[in-house]
């Protein structure tokens, strides 16, 4: 089958809230010799996004919504699980990352931390729903390079804002650079709040790492 037709599917299954057939078309497609990466950008992640769009329009409720999140996930899942192993490859930066506190969204900071790794960045994911101190630990702990942070919701957006005060407070803000990102974050919101970027896609992300930390 054409790939395009490989991401059609993969896009509908979500559409069509079927776990069963997500996780089906997500396995098929690695016997078919699809691309794990471009199944999940360019198909699940599709489906997703309309599935938002019909829940934003009141096409769509809720429970649905959730529905429609468990298939993405245990498809991504299967795909990620088919990425080659990259751990012997030499890392490019630690990255800490999680979604901010009081935010339980994480399909799309995952797919980012699935970039990342695949493109050779040493990433501790902490999360959902992660308080501030939690990052600040972490990236002590670990040296981190770069701090990253979700939001995407208005009400839990300020939790970037209290992140980039934690880390001046813990003396780490000169030490590492700071990504937001999330539905609600955008390039002014990063410079108002003194993040270094904001990476909008993965490739745009992964773009902008490069530049800040060359
Ligand atoms: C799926 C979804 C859910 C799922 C989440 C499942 C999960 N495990 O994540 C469920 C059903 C659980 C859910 C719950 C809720 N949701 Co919701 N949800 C969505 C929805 C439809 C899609 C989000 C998504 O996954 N998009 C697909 C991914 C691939 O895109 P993405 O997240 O934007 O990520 C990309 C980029 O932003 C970027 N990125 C993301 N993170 C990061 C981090 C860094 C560091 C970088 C560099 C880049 C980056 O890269 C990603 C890949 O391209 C959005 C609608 C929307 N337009 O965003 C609403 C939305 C975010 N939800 C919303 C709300 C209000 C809620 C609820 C309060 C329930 C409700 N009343 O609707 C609860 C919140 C619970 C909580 N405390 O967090 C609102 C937020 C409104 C606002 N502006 O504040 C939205 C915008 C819907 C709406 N229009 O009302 N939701």
């Amino acid at each position: 089958m054409e790939k395009t037709e490989w991401f059609k599917k993969a896009a509908q299954s979500i559409l069509d809230t079927d776990d069963d057939a997500a996780k089906e078309i997500a396995q098929k497609s690695l016997e078919d010799g699809i691309d794990p990466l471009e199944m999940i950008n360019q198909g699940f992640t599709e489906g997703i996004r309309k599935m938002g769009d019909l829940f934003d329009r009141g096409e769509v409720f809720l429970p649905g919504l959730l529905i429609a999140s468990e298939a993405m996930t245990t498809a991504v899942a299967i795909l990620e699980d088919a990425l080659p192993d990259d751990k012997k490859k030499e890392k490019l930066g630690v990255i800490v990352i999680g979604t901010v506190e009081g935010d339980i969204h994480d399909i799309g900071k995952g797919i980012i931390v699935t970039m990342l790794r695949v493109h050779g960045y040493d990433v501790h994911d902490l999360g959902r729903d992660i308080p501030i101190e939690k990052f600040v630990t972490k990236a002590k702990e670990l040296n981190a390079d770069v701090v990253g942070s979700s939001a995407m919701m208005t009400t839990t957006q300020l939790g970037q804002k209290k992140l980039e005060d934690a880390l001046k407070e813990a003396g780490l803000r000169d030490k590492v650079k700071t990504m937001v990102g999330g539905a609600v974050a955008t390039d002014h919101w990063a410079k108002r709040i003194g993040a270094d970027f904001f990476g909008e896609t993965p490739q745009d992300t992964i773009d902008k790492l490069e530049k800040f930390l060359n």
